[in-house]
């Protein structure tokens, strides 16, 4: 047994240049785990909430000194001795604490940042990576990137009603081919939104933020840099989209309106979808509906669900209690899973079974506001995740989670799976 000696929080900086929660734990063998927390932008009604100051003299309000002294002052005090490799229990204690359904008082910041570094340390304790630590000796199955080359809605000031546009790597045989074709396409953009005089600066996932003038022509440009990269289109490399309609879903129309459409109802979205599906290898749609809209989550669902990825994101938030719901109504038929949408280590796990037990993929995914931690990656493996969701392949946020893919990859060398037909476990 190896107990929580030390807690340490402090605040550090996401992606964005705002504050987010640090926290370092030691345990009684001297082992230590450090993990940081990220941030949304476009963040689901029904989510954990984070904790932020409000103090507009300080970071504009975003300040997490609150999150960070409730660690040291609250937190730190009721775990010390606690065994670390009791993740539950851990967890249990700082929701009993808490005492709020959607852990604000203590923030799902604070508590999440607790939750990880306990997990990274015991891991360290044990003398295992994370990913053994938190999955077992099977887990040794890398997950499908969905490369996100594309960005735009609440991402970047690009022209794009859609959140991302993503590449997926389906006909690559392992993690690294995957990511390296990822990488030649997403070059080979660039190239093309340069010779057509579009800017290749980036949003805040990392993919291209250019103005163009509809959506249609961010998936035209993509497979044209599929084809130019040395790809085939719904062979070698399919296409994902995060439409997180709930961020233009205004009193009961969808307003695409940064291009140019005008308003629609979700029957005319959905038929725009189905179009899309019809002339692109789009093999998954994300948040297509907005999640306060059932009678239309109904209808991608019977439109486009026995054809593609209906995944939830807003529309589940990593709640086992919403994912349940969800299989019951079939309102999607895959999710995301995020750690600081739920706040716990156990809760997102509690989150991956029952996506298991309904035979759904899940894709472990990182938020619009990252720091360098790679915990999501580990958890991917360990998870057996169908997919991950971290963002282009520029940026050190994002490729700090590729970069720990490679290496599990090269670890478990020979035993590495790769792709949606490792599902066994
Ligand atoms: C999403 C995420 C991550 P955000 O909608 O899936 O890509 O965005 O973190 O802004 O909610
Ligand atoms: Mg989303």
């Amino acid at each position: 047994m190896d107990c929580i000696g030390s807690i340490r929080a402090m605040e550090i900086l996401d992606s964005r240049g705002n504050p987010t929660v640090r926290v370092s734990v030691v345990l009684d063998s001297g082992a230590r785990g450090t993990s940081s927390v990220p941030a949304g932008a476009s963040i689901g009604v029904n989510e954990a909430a984070e904790l932020r100051d409000g103090d507009m003299f300080r970071y504009r309000g975003r300040g997490v000194r609150k999150a960070v002294g409730n660690v040291n002052d609250v937190l730190a005090p009721a775990l010390m001795g606690m065994d670390v490799t009791r993740q539950v229990e851990i967890d249990d204690a700082m929701r009993e604490i808490d005492g709020t359904a959607n852990l604000e008082r203590m923030g799902a910041n604070a508590v999440l940042a607790v939750s990880q570094a306990c997990a990274v340390a015991a891991a360290a304790s044990n003398g295992v990576p994370l990913y053994t630590y938190l999955g077992g000796k099977d887990a040794v199955r890398l997950p499908m990137p969905m490369i996100n080359v594309i960005n735009g809605g609440k991402h970047a000031d690009s022209s794009l009603d859609m959140q991302e546009f993503m590449i997926v790597p389906i006909g690559a045989p392992s993690f690294s081919e995957a990511l390296r074709y990822g990488v030649e396409i997403f070059h080979a953009l660039a190239r093309i939104l340069g010779t057509r005089g579009y800017t290749s600066a980036v949003g805040d996932e990392g993919g291209f933020a250019p103005l163009l003038t509809s959506n249609e022509e961010a998936f035209d440009l993509i497979m044209e840099a599929i084809v130019a990269a040395g790809y085939r289109p719904g062979v070698d490399i399919c296409l994902a989209l995060d439409a997180a309609a709930a961020s233009f879903f205004r009193d009961g129309n969808y307003w695409l309106s940064r291009t140019g459409y005008r308003s629609k109802t979700s029957v005319q979205l959905i038929e725009l979808y189905q179009q899309w599906v019809h002339k692109y290898p789009i093999v998954s749609i994300e948040d297509g509906i907005a999640e306060s809209d059932p009678a239309g989550l109904r209808e991608l669902m019977t439109a486009l669900g026995h054809q593609i990825q209906i995944m939830g994101d807003d529309l589940v938030v990593t709640n086992p209690e919403f994912i349940a719901r969800a299989i019951e109504q079939g309102s999607c038929n895959a999710a995301l899973i995020k750690l600081n949408q739920i706040g716990t280590v156990s809760a997102a796990i509690a989150a991956v079974e029952l996506c298991c037990r309904a035979h759904w993929h899940y894709a472990v995914a990182h938020r619009s506001g990252e720091t360098e931690d790679t915990f999501i990656a580990d958890f991917a493996v360990a998870m057996n995740a169908s997919h991950i969701k971290t963002g282009s392949v520029c940026r050190g946020e994002r490729t700090a989670k590729y970069n720990r893919l490679l290496e599990i990859e090269g670890e478990l060398g020979a035993r590495a799976l790769f792709g949606h037909d490792a599902r066994s476990r």
